[in-house]
């Protein structure tokens, strides 16, 4: 892992991100993580921890309620050994500011090893709904492979990419009667759910037609591309800046050669997302680190 050297010439007393006083008392509760599990919403975090209460711990989670250990509501962080389960909101801007706070965090913590993970949902490129895709590129939605961002007007492209071996690690920890498909394969950041995924059924009209979309679709294809979302971009840029190993679990929830809207019902959604925290939770088992 590698950080920005600044920080420690000048430590903060308070991330305010989190709205937590870097006390000893408060940082203790983050020495000893190896993982960060990142997914879209609090309450997803919150499950997630209680699954791994469960099977890291063996605790019985009908008496036990995961605690918030960060006073924002735009975040949740928690914590089950040396996991931590974090929510970080929707899109690259927003992810990015969740991976600075954390890092900053878990640096002042005296933490050097770290893996983030996200797990989440995406839109699939040609691929069956429910299929979980464990991202090992990703790209812009120009298709480059680098994450475009300005430091005031000055633009900064920074490479994207997943760690491979990572990505070998989760595929290698499934087992082989996994109930569902699960592949490796690239993915697209876009910039939000409608128009930028192309999508005719949106607040405002997409300016592209079927035909220019469909022939998209096959372009992307064709580059391994399996699924859109949201932030795979931030994440594999600011992993690759930070050095710390990381890549994407997501589910498809829809096949978008087929169409726009996620038409699964309630009950499938939620057995979809239980997908893609299947397979990380399968990973962190075949860890030998993960209680502490
Ligand atoms: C996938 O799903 C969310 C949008 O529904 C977004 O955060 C993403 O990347
Ligand atoms: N998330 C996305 O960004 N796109 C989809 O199609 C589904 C989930």
């Amino acid at each position: 892992m590698q950080i920005n050297p600044l920080l420690d010439q000048n430590p903060e007393q308070f991330l305010y991100l989190f709205n937590l006083e870097l006390t000893p008392a408060n940082l203790d509760k983050f020495r000893n993580i190896r993982y960060v599990i990142m997914q879209g919403s609090s309450k997803r975090s919150a499950l997630l921890a209680k699954k791994l209460a469960k099977h890291v711990a063996g605790i019985d989670t009908r008496f036990f309620e995961p605690v918030n250990l960060v006073n924002t509501s735009n975040f949740a962080v928690y914590r089950v050994g040396s996991v931590l389960a974090v929510s970080h909101g929707m899109g690259n801007v927003t992810i990015d500011a969740l991976l600075h706070a954390v890092t900053k965090l878990l640096h002042f913590a005296g933490n050097t090893q770290l893996e983030y993970i996200r797990v989440g949902t995406s839109g699939g490129i040609g691929i069956e709904p429910g299929t979980v895709v464990v991202t090992k590129n990703a790209y812009m939605p120009n298709l480059e492979p680098y994450y475009t961002t300005y430091e005031l007007d000055q633009r900064v492209d920074t490479p994207t990419h997943a760690d491979l071996a990572l990505v070998e690690r989760i595929l290698a920890a499934q087992p082989d009667k996994l109930p569902f498909p699960i592949v490796s394969g690239n993915s697209v950041a876009a910039d939000d759910f409608y128009l930028g995924q192309c999508r005719y059924d949106g607040a405002m009209r997409a300016r592209r037609d079927h035909d220019y979309r469909a022939k998209f679709f096959e372009k992307v294809h064709a580059l391994d591309i399996r699924n859109f979302e949201m932030e795979s971009c931030a994440l594999g840029a600011f992993c690759n800046l930070a050095k710390i190993p990381a890549t994407m679990i997501a589910v498809t929830l829809v096949n978008r050669f087929e169409g726009d809207q996620i038409k699964s019902s309630a009950e499938q959604l939620v057995e979809f997302s239980e997908r893609s925290q299947q397979v990380v939770i399968n990973y962190l088992l075949s860890r030998k680190d993960l209680s502490n």
